[in-house]
């Protein structure tokens, strides 16, 4: 058992990094020489720090159990983003790549090593931030629990490709094969915002709020593919200092924008928003108050 966890290590190893370690990769973003990239994950723990504690000031005097969901679940938001933004900082989610044959990257170096800085920690906890931000749309949309677990499901599966398109060093089709079917599955998700939440937003009475959503969470989540493919990781256009500070800005918009906005109105209680004290109780009959 020991040797198949070891064995699993070293490949995990072979696979993520090109030699360096951890310590290494942190020397090379906080070193002196990569301030623009080591500032683009700091700034960013300070703001999910910030929003966290901004929701939990603002939704402090919540009654209501709908109201206290929709709460919890944009602070989920920031939870999973200060801790994949330490992630990164830490170095412990970024590895140096070699990029395949025809790739414009291939054969670039970094510190000294032969590969391109991947920061795929950023793909890889988006598959647990973005589930976050559609059950949050959705709830405040009026939305019925399939089509808000199957937008989940479908942003699971497309940062999950877009996690396997980054670390696909084997072959330049296949890279682009992951981004194809990456992009296939965010169609859904575009699909289930513009036409059923905005219809079932309009009936709910939460049209105005969620079009002010519906703008900044479709405008800003197409801008990650096309930063993904100006990127290093697609065609190298942007160098990886501006394409972190790319993500790092639209995550401003799409998560503590939309936070602020979703919660400026959850805190009002409106009969839009509220469930009744039933909801979501695990048994029926009267329940322990929790406060
Ligand atoms: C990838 C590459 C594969 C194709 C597509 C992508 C889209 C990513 C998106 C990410 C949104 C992230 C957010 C994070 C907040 O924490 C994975 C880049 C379509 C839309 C909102």
């Amino acid at each position: 058992m020991q040797s198949l966890v070891a064995a699993g290590f070293r490949s995990g190893h072979v696979a993520l990094q090109n030699g360096m370690t951890d310590a290494e990769l942190f020397e090379y973003v906080f070193g002196g020489d990569n301030t623009l990239l080591a500032l683009s994950f700091v700034i960013n723990i300070a703001l999910a720090g910030i929003t966290i504690l901004g929701i939990a000031y603002l939704g402090r005097n919540l009654t209501d159990p709908r109201s206290k969901a929709i709460a919890t679940v944009l602070m989920l938001i920031s939870v999973v983003s200060i801790s994949s933004y330490t992630g990164l900082a830490s170095g412990l989610t970024l590895s140096v790549l070699e990029m395949p044959a025809g790739h414009p990257a291939a054969g670039a170096t970094t510190a000294g090593e032969n590969g391109v800085l991947t920061m795929w920690g950023r793909y890889l906890t988006w598959t647990f931030s973005t589930p976050f931000i559609l059950i949050a749309l959705g709830m405040i949309a009026g939305s019925n629990w399939t089509k808000i677990l199957t937008s989940s499901a479908f942003t699971i599966a497309m940062c999950v490709t877009g996690l396997a398109a980054a670390l696909t060093t084997s072959s330049l089709v296949l890279r682009w094969w992951w981004f194809v079917l990456g992009s296939i599955f965010f169609l859904v998700i575009v699909y289930v915002i513009l036409v059923d939440w905005t219809a079932e937003a309009k009936r709910a009475g939460t049209g105005d709020l969620f079009r002010t959503l519906k703008f900044l969470t479709v405008v800003g989540w197409f801008g990650y593919p096309i930063l993904w493919a100006l990127g290093v990781e697609g065609f190298a256009i942007l160098d990886v200092a501006v394409t972190s500070w790319g993500y790092s800005l639209l995550d401003i918009v799409t998560k503590y924008i939309v936070t602020f906005v979703a919660m400026s109105y959850v805190v009002e209680e409106p009969d839009t928003i509220t469930g009744g004290t039933d909801y979501g109780a695990s048994i029926s009959g009267p329940t322990t108050p929790d406060d």
